[in-house]
């Protein structure tokens, strides 16, 4: 649906290197895809990895260059930059710089890009980029949840907007490590809900938790909601995708799982509708998985994504991205999901 082709840098001195991850909303009878827009400085091809990083003393983008044939680094993953004496699986710096833009459509197929960010890193904990944010509806407010990432790691931020033109931050509303929260749409038995992914440095699992808040902002009452599943699709990383869809079920979730060797799909599970700390049923094997070629191939390959869905009726549509490049969307009958849960 989108690639990076179709979206203008920031500046001219960049260029677009994925337009994926996006949060969806419906504003006044068109549908918001917020896109995750990365960036990095053109010239990159040469020897040296020029990476963005915002500085907030001076307010601009500074480029930091690290020569490629420098021994002391690891640029075995195309995403993250690791210094060799680290220990496995820290990164020192990205590859690339997220910011979030706002694309709009009336058809929900054609959309046509804002020329300008929407939210652009500007706080100490955005330093090395914004990325993959979800928007939940509130009554006339759109809260929107995303990774804050800088060298302290990877939290998660707040911003609320009314109308996608002008965007409040509230603060990190969890620290590192925490990523892919989504609100609750509404409050129950009086109290707003997340879903959120810690991930455990010693001991622990990167699993789906579930808080709960008076006020959408201090988030207390954790509980472990669902983990990984050893030998399946799932046994690798998992994290809440779409807001929860609300049926006559249950809070339907849509879910990334990757597989341990970092292959992601989708998959679904069922919360119950006044207890959300309890599942119903989940699905067996993954209702989206990558194999389309723009799926399989790209940035970093072998990635479905989807931070947001549009739901008419009986009918889902799932905006997804795909090998961390593009954006792409699928349908599927809501009867049809909740059917393959067990
Ligand atoms: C990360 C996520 C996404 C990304 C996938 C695949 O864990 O936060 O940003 O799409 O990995 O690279």
């Amino acid at each position: 649906m989108l690639t990076p082709a179709q979206v203008q840098p920031h500046r001219p001195d960049f260029e677009v290197i994925g337009v994926f991850n996006a949060g969806t909303a419906w504003y006044q009878g068109e549908i918001i895809l917020l896109l995750r827009v990365a960036e990095r400085p053109v010239g990159w091809e040469g020897g040296d990895t020029r990476i963005p990083i915002f500085d907030t003393e001076t307010n601009k983008l500074q480029i930091k260059v690290i020569d490629r044939t420098d021994g002391t680094y690891e640029f075995s993953d195309t995403r993250a930059i690791r210094l060799k004496s680290d220990s496995p699986g820290t990164f020192r710096y990205l590859t690339s710089f997220s910011y979030l833009r706002i694309a709009r459509s009336r058809d929900g197929r054609h959309f046509t890009v804002d020329p300008n960010p929407f939210l652009f890193p500007n706080t100490p904990f955005e330093t090395f980029g914004i990325e993959d944010p979800r928007v939940t509806q509130i009554g006339d407010t759109y809260y929107i949840t995303y990774s804050a990432v800088s060298p302290a790691g990877v939290g998660v931020g707040l911003a609320i907007t009314k109308d996608f033109v002008n965007v409040q931050r509230q603060g990190l509303i969890l620290p590192p490590e925490n990523k892919d929260v989504v609100i609750l749409p509404e409050k129950i038995q009086g109290k707003y809900y997340i879903l959120h992914r810690p991930i455990g440095k010693s001991i622990g699992l990167p699993e789906v938790w579930i808080a709960e808040s008076d006020n959408l902002f201090s988030w207390g009452n954790h509980r472990l909601l669902f983990g990984l599943r050893e030998g399946k699709w799932d046994d690798g990383r998992i994290g809440a995708g779409a807001v929860p869809i609300k049926t006559k079920e249950g809070w339907l979730e849509l879910y990334h799982g990757a597989s341990k060797r970092n292959r992601y799909c989708m998959g679904a599970i069922l919360l119950d509708l006044e207890e959300p700390w309890k599942v119903l049923a989940r699905s067996e094997h993954p209702i989206l998985e990558p194999e389309a070629p723009y799926e399989v191939d790209g940035f970093f390959g072998n990635v479905v994504f989807s931070c947001g869905v549009i739901v008419q009726d009986d009918e889902v549509t799932m905006y997804y991205g795909v090998a961390d490049t593009s954006m792409a969307c699928a349908t599927a009958s809501l009867k049809d999901i909740l059917s393959c849960l067990s």
